[in-house]
């Protein structure tokens, strides 16, 4: 419920109708920041929550491009350049059908938050376009690229906004984007992250979001007195995400017993075998219905929601927003789920976090749970600037020390505002103080 904090929120759904996913994550921010609000009047004086619901600077652009058959195809770009106050603006790319400027504000917003988690120095940003890569040819999916790095290198630079993957948006489109960049600027900077590692790539870039989904999961799991050893876990999604948060939980002694794409699930009582799912969907871009060729003893379901009816012990949303619903929430809770922690941004919807909460399963949003991905994004900014490249060792060892870092940041904020073990809360507040003090010192601006 919101009190102090309502007028933000009026404004907010006065200046973006028709925009659901963007009111539904700057609805549930200001809903943890009602105690801030009462605690620290300064940010209320200062303006600080009117000025970090609105982006500093959007960029909606046309995306022309020819297709195989010599069709000119026309598709919308966007880059939201949300928040600058703590680092240059920093997020993912997504390509998707489905990419509207509702979306990418909603990503963009939590972006802020995630980023100041990983106490890196980063702004949020986000961007993308309604660009479908399925099906797609890599001569389609490159001439794409280059028109949408065309239009997007005039916005974009090392010190001022450094975009990377998301959905949709891999090894391959970021080194289509990343050449077209070069020449057109005529520079060889570090202004995308998760490049290949033949030009200034990370290590343990690709691997990072799944694995650090995980460090923090387990990080909670040991504060409860539990573990992933021995835990039956469900994975939605398998694309980056998901397919690294399996292999890590894995590693860890969990068993994962299901993953999907938009199409359906797969369940395996046996465990997956990653090494299957990988060369379905890294090598041959495939469907994950085509895992039963490989296991018979696998089945597959039509229908993506479906795979919350599976009993489980973790649940690891990991595909896209809004896919775990309140009917799904109640299904896992009824089959004994312990924790939820969120590979993907804002996968649950607001009736489902409700009776997650009530029923006191762990559960950590995606702005914290998420943010080794983001995290690592920020190592590969460190690297390039020393131009030196760390091992994987030594990345992913910083990876697990952020990770652990933010869940003892969110718990311990928790608690101090009288909401222990709320890690919604946890986490919009920590994120949030550190770039409304940074907004404080900068003045009006
Ligand atoms: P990928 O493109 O690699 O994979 C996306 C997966 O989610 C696919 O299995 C896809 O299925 C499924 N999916 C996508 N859209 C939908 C939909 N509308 N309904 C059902 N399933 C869907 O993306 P990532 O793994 O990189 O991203 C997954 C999530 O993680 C996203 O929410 C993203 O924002 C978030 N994230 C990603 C980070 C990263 O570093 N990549 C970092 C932090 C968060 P299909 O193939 O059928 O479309
Ligand atoms: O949602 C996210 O944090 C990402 N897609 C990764 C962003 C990044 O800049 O690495």
């Amino acid at each position: 419920m919101l009190n102090k904090l309502q007028y933000v929120m009026d404004m907010v759904e006065k200046r973006n109708p028709n925009e659901p996913e963007f009111l539904q994550a700057v609805e549930e921010v200001l809903e943890s920041l009602e105690v801030v609000a009462t605690k620290n009047p300064e940010f209320l004086d200062a303006g600080i929550f009117e000025r970090i619901v609105e982006p500093e600077r959007q960029i909606f652009f046309r995306v022309p491009w020819v297709d195989d058959n010599g069709k000119v195809q026309v598709n919308r770009g966007f880059r939201i350049q949300f928040n600058s106050a703590i680092g240059p603006y920093k997020g993912g790319l997504r390509f998707h059908p489905s990419v509207n400027a509702s979306i990418i504000k909603f990503l963009g917003f939590e972006q802020i938050f995630k980023n100041a988690l990983t106490t890196l120095p980063m702004g949020g940003g986000k961007g993308g376009c309604d660009f479908d890569p399925k099906g797609k040819s890599d001569a389609e999916v490159m001439r794409f690229c280059q028109s949408f790095m065309s239009e997007l290198n005039r916005h974009i630079g090392q010190f001022t906004d450094v975009p990377a993957g998301d959905i949709g948006v891999g090894a391959r489109e970021i080194g289509f984007m990343y050449g077209q960049y070069k020449k057109i600027r005529n520079e060889s900077v570090g202004v995308l992250t998760g490049k290949g590692l033949q030009y200034g790539g990370s290590l343990a870039r690709t691997e990072a979001t799944g694995y650090g989904l995980c460090y923090l999961t387990e990080a909670m799991l040991n504060d409860h007195g539990s573990s992933f050893a021995g835990k039956t876990v469900v994975v939605s999604g398998s694309g980056n995400v998901a397919i690294y948060a399996t292999q890590k939980a894995t590693e860890m002694g969990a068993k994962v017993v299901a993953l999907s794409d938009s199409a359906g699930y797969i369940y395996d009582e046996n465990g997956i075998n990653l090494d299957v799912v990988k060369d379905i969907k890294e090598v041959r871009r495939a469907r994950i219905k085509e895992y039963v060729d490989a296991v018979p003893t696998a089945t597959y379901t039509e229908g993506c929601a479906g795979i919350w009816n599976i009993p489980c012990d973790v649940a690891m949303p990991c595909a896209t927003q809004n896919e775990l619903n309140e009917e799904a929430a109640k299904t896992l809770v009824k089959n004994g789920v312990k924790a939820i922690t969120e590979g993907a941004n804002m996968p649950c919807t607001p009736e489902a976090v409700s009776i997650i909460q009530a029923n006191n399963v762990l559960y950590v949003p995606g702005k914290a749970s998420n943010a080794g991905g983001v995290a690592v994004s920020g190592l590969e900014m460190s690297q390039n600037s020393l131009r030196l490249s760390w091992t994987f060792e030594d990345v992913d060892a910083r990876l697990k020390a952020i990770m652990e870092e933010i869940y003892a940041n969110i718990s311990t904020t928790a608690k101090e505002y009288g909401l222990e073990g709320d890690y919604v809360a946890g986490a919009n507040i920590a994120g949030f103080l550190k770039v409304a003090r940074a907004m404080l010192a900068q003045g009006v601006i």
